[in-house]
């Protein structure tokens, strides 16, 4: 990952992992876990080898986000049009040179390849095939942005189905498609997202999801900027804040067509007010942030400024109208090229939204704080092995303390034993939060039992059934449904469910996350006082006191545990998120429910209301089903309800995190006693041959030193002030 400013830092922490790894890989002085740390190391040095931060743009189709990423890229690289786009997930990065990389769920048959191959060679591009035939790159003769736009067309866009039919069969096997731009533009630690135009419930939703959202850092909702009050998607928005605890930027996109007026980045009138209201609706954060942007602007200037275009492309597009003023400047320009790029650039907002969008990713970014947590890898990591030499030089030095040491080890164990009773106290108060019990006097519900209680029958015809029958008393929307064999009416109770599902949801994340954090608090303590023996177990006579730490100093031990990040970066991948399985639940019942007013379709002549308290019934019946009892979905398949589907998930998510903790605290224990034991055993070869061995660990005792310093000095510069004092 590369780190604007942080270049140094990041080639620092990748060299020294590489020192450290070397050093428990091959040095006879280290005797412990090579296996398990090697893994670890290996672990923090890919992160930070090719972790990229993920930016994907979302919303509906034709709202302008592949304009926006070309003018993010700086040239027109993905199609573009004014109907239904894009079909396809796109991951775009810098490269060293322009290629596609199309990654396919099935082998290229000849006459697939032989078609493309035609399309390409007018572009003209090639085609290397890898991996018996699943894997496709395409290499461009020139760089320009237009090659790989017309090189996607046959593969990524609605319209492909028409004009380009013969490959239909190979755009199904499409699996994903990962484009590298020679863009000057672009970071390279910056992977984009361009997504399909999410409808209201489909597939490919899912699939963003969780194959995309969850490996994000940022999302970016575009909103057309003329229906701001409008958007129909915000649910599933504020699931991907809540639940996902992804961070939002909301963008308001063809802003170029707003009057001056209407542009309030304040929120108090025009398209922001209006999706303040929306936020207010669907129970967003009214603090979230808000742009106004022009992706047609920022594109045009780019392109313009790069050459791709002319002046007189610009002046002729009749979307860009300029106001009189800047016209009768643009006349007397020494270089209007520059000027009126500059103007559009301006307008379109694009600097401020990229440099906002930094920000946030490098500053703010909690997931991508990675070279930090390695920094703090090294520092830990490069004190345990230190503390091992010392150990070993204290002993060789003196070996009249071999007899203390022996004569101590039972207290050491004792000591250790004591953490291990400790820790499985606070894992056993973690047990009694998460599936209900009594912990110092306060009765806890369980995870389970507290969504269940969210579940509660009267709660679930207030906030579910009501909302659905008052919406389909208003606008038609009755009308609307009989005509459409009821479909709409079942998007709309997945709608209610989903709302309701979504707010109890994120309410146990905050007990999921308290319990968490104090948990791992509780558990970093433990931690440190077990690296503290460590470094105490030539220093006789430290066995018996308990020794205090630094609660932040502790925290630091958690930041980056041996496992790689346990509190960090792999929990936070593996149990992110609360509920990942309710699209499928959601499916449930939904057939029921059309089967059953199937049957009323003939009654055309019934009143409104009448139609409603017939369809009352089974409108509830199906809610119940999907929430409590399961049912069948779409495809006539038995589903599991909701309630069963979150809690599955749940306890599965607080297995995984108690293995996580315990292993955690089992590895630093046995490491220490395995250290004792070790030193021991070589007793008679450390009494014969100390000159020599106090010779040997010198340097490398100097060099786990230097490592360590420098790692502190990293951590200063990433995370002032002093995180470690
Ligand atoms: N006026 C104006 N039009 C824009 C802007 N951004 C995009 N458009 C136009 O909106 C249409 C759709 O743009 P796309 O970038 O293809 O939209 P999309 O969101 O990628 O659409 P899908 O791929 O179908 O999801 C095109 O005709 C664009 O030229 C903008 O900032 N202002
Ligand atoms: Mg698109």
């Amino acid at each position: 990952m590369k780190f604007r400013g942080q270049e140094e830092h990041r080639n620092w922490v990748l060299d020294a992992l590489a020192q450290l790894g070397h050093f428990i890989e091959s040095d006879p002085d280290f005797h412990g876990d090579r296996a398990h740390q090697k893994r670890s190391i290996g672990y923090q040095h890919r992160i930070i080898e090719d972790a990229k931060y993920r930016v994907v743009f979302l919303g509906a189709f034709n709202v302008g986000k592949s304009t926006a990423i070309n003018a993010f890229l700086g040239g027109a690289y993905l199609p573009m049009d004014v109907e239904e786009c894009t079909s396809r997930l796109t991951f775009i990065q810098r490269g060293a040179e322009m290629s596609l990389r199309v990654q396919l769920s099935e082998p290229v048959q000849d006459e697939e390849l032989d078609a493309l191959s035609r399309v390409y060679r007018e572009i003209p591009a090639s085609i290397e095939v890898a991996d018996s035939g699943k894997r496709l790159t395409v290499r461009y003769e020139s760089d320009r942005p237009e090659g790989m736009q017309r090189s996607l067309e046959p593969l990524i866009t609605v319209l492909a189905d028409e004009r380009f039919p013969y490959l239909a069969t190979l755009r199904g096997k499409v699996d994903e498609l990962n484009l590298q731009v020679l863009s000057s533009v672009l970071e390279d630690d910056i992977v984009i997202v361009d997504t399909p135009g999410v409808h209201s419930i489909s597939e490919t939703r899912q699939e963003i999801t969780y194959g995309v959202i969850e490996h994000s850092h940022l999302v970016l909702d575009f909103v057309d900027s003329g229906f701001a009050g409008n958007i129909h998607d915000l649910n599933f928005i504020k699931r991907i804040i809540s639940c996902r605890g992804r961070h939002v930027f909301f963008v308001l996109n063809k802003a170029d067509r707003l009057e001056t007026d209407e542009i309030d980045p304040r929120l108090s009138r025009g398209p922001a007010w209006s999706l303040l209201q929306a936020f207010r609706r669907h129970g967003i954060p009214e603090d979230s942030e808000v742009f106004f942007f022009s992706g047609y602007r920022a594109l045009k200037a780019q392109q313009l400024a790069l050459g791709h275009i002319s002046l007189e492309d610009v002046l002729a597009d009749n979307r860009i109208s300029l106001p009189s003023g800047i016209a009768e400047r643009l006349k007397d320009s020494e270089d209007p090229v520059r000027d009126l790029s500059g103007y559009l650039m301006g307008q379109s907002r694009l600097p401020y939204l990229r440099e906002r969008l930094f920000d946030y990713l490098l500053n703010e970014n909690k997931a991508g704080a990675v070279l930090e947590t390695a920094a703090r890898f090294i520092w830990e990591h490069s004190g345990i092995f230190l503390a091992a030499l010392e150990n070993e030089i204290n002993l060789a030095k003196d070996p009249a303390r071999f007899d203390e040491l022996r004569a101590n080890r039972e207290a050491l164990n004792k000591r250790l034993d004591g953490i291990h009773r400790d820790a499985e106290g606070v894992l056993a108060r973690y047990d009694a939060r998460t599936h209900g019990g009594i912990v110092e006097g306060k009765t806890h519900p369980g995870y389970g039992e507290e969504f269940k209680a969210f579940l509660e029958e009267d709660n679930i015809q207030k906030s579910v059934v009501a909302p659905v029958l008052q919406w389909l008393r208003v606008d038609g929307h009755l009308k609307e449904a009989r005509g459409n064999k009821f479909k709409t009416l079942s998007i709309q109770i997945e709608h209610e469910v989903d709302t309701f599902v979504s707010a109890a949801t994120a309410a146990l994340n905050s007990t999921i996350e308290a319990n968490e954090k104090e948990t791992g608090d509780a558990i970093a303590m433990q931690l440190g006082q077990v690296q503290a023996l460590r470094r105490q177990m030539t220093e006789m006579g430290a066995f018996d006191a308990v020794i205090l730490i630094d609660a932040s100093t502790a925290r630091g031990y958690m930041a980056f545990g041996v496992g790689g990040g346990t509190f960090g970066l792999v929990a936070g991948a593996i149990v992110g998120s609360v509920v990942p399985g309710i699209g499928t639940g959601i499916g449930a019942g939904l057939g029921g429910l059309l089967g059953a007013i199937g049957g009323f379709l003939a009654r055309l002549a019934w009143s409104d209301e009448k139609w409603i308290r017939r369809l009352e019934p089974s409108i509830r019946e199906n809610i119940m089903n999907m929430l409590l009892k399961g049912g069948k979905d779409r495809d006539g398949k038995p589903a599991a309800p909701i309630v069963e589907i979150v809690e599955t998930h749940l306890l599965q998510r607080a297995a995984t995190y108690r293995t996580m903790v315990q292993d955690e605290v089992k590895q630093a224990i046995s490491a220490v006693q395995h250290e004792c034991d070790n030193l021991l055993s070589r007793e008679a070869q450390i009494r014969r041959e100390r000159d020599t061995i106090l010779a040997r660990l010198q340097p490398k005792l100097e060099l786990l030193r230097t490592l360590r310093e420098k790692a502190e000095q990293v951590i200063v510069a990433l995370a002032p002030p002093n995180p470690l004092a």
